[in-house]
């Protein structure tokens, strides 16, 4: 079937019905994001944009450029309500979009500052005559080129006097789905896969095509496009019967400057190589990956590389055959050398059948440990892919140690967008606030000044290649992330891996500008929200880094002694006396001995360890005094009366908007609020009464705790 529909006010036509175009009419709002781009509605910025963009002139011919002029006609004719004409003359073009080959006599630009995927956006007078020019150091510098520009048109901006020039921080800006073969999503939180359907590929292309337009706009140049636990049938994404497939989503991303990679089964010489081993060392499987490599980037010339989970939570390793994780890296980094690719190894590593009685063992020590003795004996393309944690992603915990500890291997930051131990976007949890202390983390590995932002763009120690991923938060909901507000963490995700020293504050007024516009009280009071909501969170959950204190196996909803890999006693350690993990280097787990000595200091000493992080590194009695000069337990009582009563006041203040916002996500976020709200009672009647019976300690001000 035919039909005709408006997106965001132009008219697209011929388009034929299926679930993604209905998405686009039925909630067009909420399906585009932050790509909204609005009709604009002042008469005398419109004309003023107008003059801009009205001719554009295309110099070159590629995938990405046809990106970059597809989205800037639907941008303008959305924004402006104008058809640009489009032609290869630059001279008569008021919008000028080109590659620095092709433009060098014509705009006095010093191309060499640009680096790969890098721009300049400039407007030029010359003659009488006005032309902005967007040139890209390549095909993908000029797509993002084209998105910033509008982004300034979205966000009201003036383009009279534009100098722009901005080079990519980050070498490597990644996603990985979750995403799993049947459909589902491991840690997905907004319906199910956009890649997968009953153990096949996704038909609806197109939806996969919105998603890189998303992830294009905010400088994402990669994508691992299967969960990182590799069943049985996503093993055979690396066969010839997947790989067409996987090359036809590749060459949807390729289109948006994003190279796909795949997550890999270590073991699957055996899965589906028919031979009866993965040990690195061995000569067969060895050649069994160099054929499968050639294999593949026959298929996808351009193939990004493998991500592999190995040795973890049951996945199988090189630790079978007595290796360590450097012969297993190397093996499938020998394999891809030859076509430039490269293996992003996760060091989330652990055993997670430890036992936790014994106080020596910490499964936070864990990647330290297994990785550190192996610095230098990695291939120059493997990418040691880190967590920011030395834990799992919890609503606060100390920045792993790895980082810049290991100057002679690469390494990349991994965070987590989609809220598994943060809300699952159910509750709102904006992290950028959280990713934004992790990249300022001073490491100390050169002394003062190096900071984790530095280790993961390369440039302390001069890697090959670094770079930032993250765990994405998307599915098929029509919304992308099922609570509308999460689509600011994908949002500000994307654009922290660009520019790791972009504020927070900058982050979420561009991002609040092109998804709800430009009213005063709105952006007020999102912004407001936004920024609080991490800190609200923490406060009815998780009290002075302890963590973990969620169900069991699914990560949602309170449970104190819920660790799911406990077996043997609790995690937080919490007794009449006391509450907190000992890992100090005198009477701990000697976890603290593995940061710089500026960081071992701060943290081993009781005085100086930061409030927010004490029961992370100390077991305390609940009368431990707090720099605040309030005890342990009167702070877990006073937080979680807070965090309800702040997790209340966002329902209050989202309903003052109400006036201001579409219907569909207006009362989509209010349900969300008022979910929040409601289940934050849980949390502090849950953990209240806890401590209450182990400490036995009344809360000073008498409130109920059950
Ligand atoms: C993909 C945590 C999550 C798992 C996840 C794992 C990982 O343990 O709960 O779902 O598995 O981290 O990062 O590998």
């Amino acid at each position: 079937m035919k039909m005709d529909f408006r997106w965001h006010g132009s008219i697209v036509e011929n388009i034929s019905q299926n679930t993604t175009d209905l998405l686009k009419v039925e909630h067009k709002e909420s399906y585009a994001a932050w790509l909204q781009y609005k009709n604009i509605d002042d008469q005398t910025l419109v004309n003023n944009y107008k003059q801009w963009c009205g001719r554009i002139s295309i110099l070159g011919a590629s995938v990405v450029i046809e990106s970059a002029k597809k989205e800037l006609l639907l941008g303008i004719s959305s924004m402006l309500g104008i058809e640009p004409d489009c032609s290869s003359e630059p001279m008569q073009a008021s919008l000028v979009l080109a590659t620095n080959a092709s433009i060098v006599d014509l705009v006095d630009v010093d191309f060499d500052q640009l680096n790969d995927d890098g721009y300049v956006i400039k407007t030029v007078t010359s003659g009488g005559k006005n032309t902005i020019f967007l040139v890209g150091k390549n095909d993908s510098g000029v797509l993002y080129a084209a998105f910033h520009l509008l982004r300034l048109m979205q966000n009201r901006k003036n383009l009279q006097q534009l100098d722009i020039l901005e080079n990519p921080k980050n070498q490597l800006r990644m996603l990985n789905q979750w995403d799993n073969m049947d459909g589902s999503i491991e840690r997905g939180y907004a319906g199910n896969s956009i890649f997968y359907k009953e153990n096949e590929f996704s038909d609806e292309l197109n939806r996969i095509e919105d998603y890189a337009r998303l992830l294009s706009s905010v400088g994402i140049n990669g994508i691992a496009i299967n969960n990182v636990n590799v069943h049985k049938v996503e093993t055979d994404l690396i066969t010839s019967r997947l790989l067409p497939k996987v090359a036809e989503v590749a060459g949807i991303f390729r289109a948006y400057g994003i190279t796909t990679f795949l997550s890999v089964n270590y073991a699957s010489t055996i899965t589906i190589g028919n031979l009866s081993t993965a040990d690195p060392l061995d000569p067969k499987v060895r050649q069994w990956w160099k054929d499968k490599a050639e294999e593949i980037y026959s298929y996808i010339p351009d193939f990004g590389g493998f991500l592999v989970k190995a040795d973890s939570e049951h996945r199988p390793g090189p630790f079978t055959y007595g290796r360590n994780h450097a012969d297993g890296a190397n093996m499938l980094a020998e394999a891809l050398q030859p076509f430039n690719g490269v293996v992003l190894w996760r060091c989330f590593v652990y055993n997670c059948l430890q036992d936790w009685r014994d106080r020596t063992t910490d499964r936070a020590r864990a990647a330290y440990d297994h990785f550190k003795p192996l610095d230098g004996h990695f291939h120059d393309n493997v990418i040691l892919q880190i967590k920011n944690g030395p834990m799992d992603f919890q609503v606060r915990e100390g920045v792993s140690p790895l980082f810049g500890a290991m100057e002679n291997t690469n390494q990349m930051l991994e965070f987590q967008v989609t809220q598994e131990y943060t809300g699952q976007q159910r509750h709102l949890c904006y992290l950028v606030p959280q990713w934004k202390e992790v990249l300022d983390f001073d490491t100390f590995a050169k002394g003062k000044g190096s900071e984790v932002k530095k280790v993961v763009d390369g440039s302390l120690f001069q890697y090959k290649y670094s770079g930032i991923t993250a765990v994405s938060n998307i599915g098929n909901d029509y919304n992308w992330t099922g609570h509308t507000l999460a689509q600011a963490n994908l949002y500000g995700f994307g654009r922290l891996t660009w520019n790791p020293d972009l504020s927070a504050e900058t982050i979420t007024d561009e991002w609040i500008g092109q998804t709800f516009g430009h009213d005063e009280l709105v952006k007020e009071l999102v912004t407001k929200m936004l920024l609080k909501s991490w800190s609200i969170y923490e406060k009815y959950t998780s009290p002075l880094g302890v963590g973990w204190m969620v169900n069991p196996h699914h990560h949602y909803g309170p449970n104190v002694d819920g660790y799911e890999y406990d077996v043997w006693g609790t995690y937080h350690f919490a007794d009449w006396k006391g509450i907190g993990v000992d890992r100090t280097e005198k009477t701990g787990t000697g976890y603290t001995s593995q940061y710089f000595k500026e960081n071992t200091d701060l943290y081993e000493d009781l005085k100086t360890c930061p409030d927010e992080l004490l029961l992370f590194f100390h077991n305390v009695p609940y009368t431990h005094k707090l720099k605040s000069n309030v005890t342990v337990i009167q702070h877990i009582y006073n937080t979680h009366f807070e965090g309800v009563e702040e997790a209340e006041g966002l329902v209050e203040t989202w309903s003052q908007l109400k006036e201001k916002i579409d219907q569909e996500r207006f009362e989509d976020i209010l349900k969300r609020l008022q979910e929040q709200a409601n289940h934050s009672k849980e949390w502090r009647d849950i953990i209240n009464t806890y401590f209450y019976r182990k400490s036995g300690i009344k809360d000073e001000k008498n409130r109920k705790i059950y």
